[in-house]
């Protein structure tokens, strides 16, 4: 068998599609010079973050010309993500980059104004057919086996609207995100590629780079002939409602007082047993193992926070970045990772931006870093200073180098009570929950350091700051609500959602499923977190999940 090779210009986590390889009992090289190109049978291409990075980072390393080649020669391709998208003319993203040029088409933006963008979870595919009497159906043959009852993971602002004209021999599958239709799959002879993430969309996308690298690369592939045979199901309704809500399981980890990591939880922030003279650390089982339990029970995304990370932990000794190594070999869904994403010294005077603590850990495993903390501060300052966009914050490097959608802001805010909206210069929401005296509203304080600080900040001030400066998503926590079971803060999240167009999840106080319904229906929020519940193992994911099926809103099948 000849050499399968990973086409990697060095942006984002590729390391999850090595180890979906690995896992698959397959060895990657990676291309390092245009002669490997010659001797590659079948080559990977993932591609993260921006288009115009992708291509510029391909013309440097001289990679341009041999690849167009490769492709040109019929020989095995799969793009992945921005790999895929660099198979057409080019992308709106970056208008002056030239793509390979060899599908027709651009990549444009998602219209903002009718749905939240980035196109952040789990969706539907809608697969070509071709005609019975064409004699060119083998051709057509959906060499992946991507299958529409399946739902695969998309992380993207951009993407490639479909033209059935232009299109028709090239399009394997499209996909509806609220009012578009895009391309999801390309398949022409050997050339393949997908918007989605199969190395993100768990067993059902394994089964896909399985389908590439088992393939035999010189099996008879004639190229349609007639490509008007080619024919394309019109989205329905039901296609349109392909895209899922998903179920987080958020890890908070932390040393405990014997110095294991382990996974603990709060009650509203406070992790320490309180029927234990000691007061020990509560210590609900291992990071690793836990994950890998919640991934195989159906979590559509897992998260992890280092809680104690105001503390100041050298670069080399991050025991998250083990966590993500371990994690990400047999976890195949989008895993976070927060705490001390924020410029780091080391006690050996040794310095690290933000950007390079994100990298550390994008290149260990982790698909989207969130901040806490560090987003407070950005977020006052981006006030202070007039709106101004300095380019220096962790926000917008870390978007700027890996894309928005890898980038989550983690908010920790707690209500402050006030009888009159006056009270404040802070924006404030009526509330049915009153206050100790009564009060009929409150604003939302953030806080730093894991809620050991408020500052003179509000949680719309934040939010809308945030993503100015170029977060893809928002984490809402919820200080009163953490570890009640009480539900979510319906209140909070709406005026969070509201304020925003990028994804919101909401988080902290699930204690039934019916709670995970309400605040889909109450606030309109692309996801919800929870950990007591699913820790304590009161409620399972596939409980949560069944609970919302039958009640009719889109989940991921937990069985695939
Ligand atoms: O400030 O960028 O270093 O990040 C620190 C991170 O650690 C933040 O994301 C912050 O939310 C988190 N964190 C710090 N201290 C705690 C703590 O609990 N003492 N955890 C903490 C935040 C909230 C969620 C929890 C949900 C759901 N905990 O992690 O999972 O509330 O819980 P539930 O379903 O049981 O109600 P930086």
């Amino acid at each position: 068998m000849g050499d399968v090779y990973l086409l990697d210009y060095g942006a984002g986590n590729v390391r999850s599609l090595v180890n979906a390889v690995h896992k698959l009992g397959y060895t990657l090289k990676t291309i390092d010079s245009a002669a490997d190109f010659d001797k590659a049978e079948k080559i990977l291409f993932p591609g993260v973050g921006e288009f115009g990075h992708a291509m510029r980072s391909l013309e440097a390393k001289g990679f341009v010309a041999p690849l167009k080649a490769y492709l040109q020669s019929g020989r095995p391709f799969f793009g992945i993500c921005v790999g895929m998208q660099t198979l057409f003319e080019g992308s709106e993203e970056a208008p002056q980059a030239h793509g390979l040029g060899a599908i027709p088409g651009r990549a444009k933006c998602f219209d903002r104004t009718t749905k939240t963008v980035p196109h952040i979870g789990w969706n539907r595919l809608d697969v070509r057919k071709a005609l019975p009497q064409d004699p060119s159906g083998a051709q057509l043959a959906n060499t992946l086996g991507v299958d529409e009852t399946e739902r695969y993971y998309f992380v993207h602002s951009f993407a490639v609207p479909f033209d059935e004209v232009q299109h028709r021999p090239f399009v394997l599958a499209t996909t509806r995100y609220g009012d578009e239709t895009f391309v999801s799959a390309v398949q022409y002879g050997r050339m393949l590629g997908t918007q989605f993430h199969p190395e993100k969309s768990g067993p059902a996308g394994l089964r896909l780079i399985q389908a590439f690298l088992a393939a035999d690369p010189t099996a008879p592939c004639i190229l349609p002939t007639n490509s008007a045979d080619v024919i394309y199901r019109q989205p329905t309704t039901q296609q349109s409602d392909g895209f899922t809500t998903r179920i987080i399981a958020c890890l908070d980890v932390r040393d405990n007082d014997q110095g294991d990591l382990v996974v603990t939880k709060g009650d509203q922030y406070d992790v320490r047993e309180r029927d234990t003279a000691a007061g020990d650390v509560r210590n609900l089982g291992k990071p690793v193992e836990l994950a890998e339990t919640y991934y195989r029970q159906g979590a559509d995304e897992i998260t992890f926070l280092n809680i104690t990370s105001f503390r100041n932990v050298p670069m080399q000794d991050l025991p998250m970045l083990e966590v993500l190594r371990r994690a990400s070999e047999n976890i195949f869904v989008p895993l976070t990772v927060g705490g001390g994403i924020r410029d780091v010294t080391d006690p050996d005077g040794r310095h690290y931006s933000a950007l390079a603590v994100a990298g550390a850990y994008f290149r260990s495993g982790a698909d989207k870093v969130s901040i806490g903390s560090d987003a407070v501060y950005a977020a006052e300052a981006y006030w202070r200073d007039g709106q101004q966009l300095t380019g220096t914050t962790a926000i917008e490097t870390i978007a700027n180098a890996y894309g928005a959608q890898a980038v989550v802001i983690s908010v920790d805010p707690r209500r402050v009570y006030v009888a009159d909206p006056a009270d404040t210069p802070h924006h404030t929401v009526p509330t049915q929950c009153r206050g100790p005296n009564g009060e009929q509203y409150c604003w939302y304080q953030c806080t730093v350091k894991g809620g050991r600080e408020g500052r003179d900040l509000d949680v719309r001030q934040l939010v809308v700051a945030c993503q100015a400066l170029g977060a893809g998503e928002i984490l809402l926590n919820c200080m009163d609500r953490d570890g009640t079971n009480a539900g979510y803060d319906l209140e909070l999240i709406r005026d969070v959602k509201q304020a925003v167009t990028i994804p919101v999840i909401a988080s902290s106080g699930a204690g039934h499923p019916a709670h995970f319904a309400e605040v889909i229906d109450a606030t309109g929020v692309e996801a919800t977190l929870a950990a007591g519940i699913f820790h304590r193992k009161e409620v399972p994911i596939a409980t949560v999940k069944e609970y919302l099926t039958t009640r009719g809103y889109a989940v991921r099948p937990t069985s695939t």
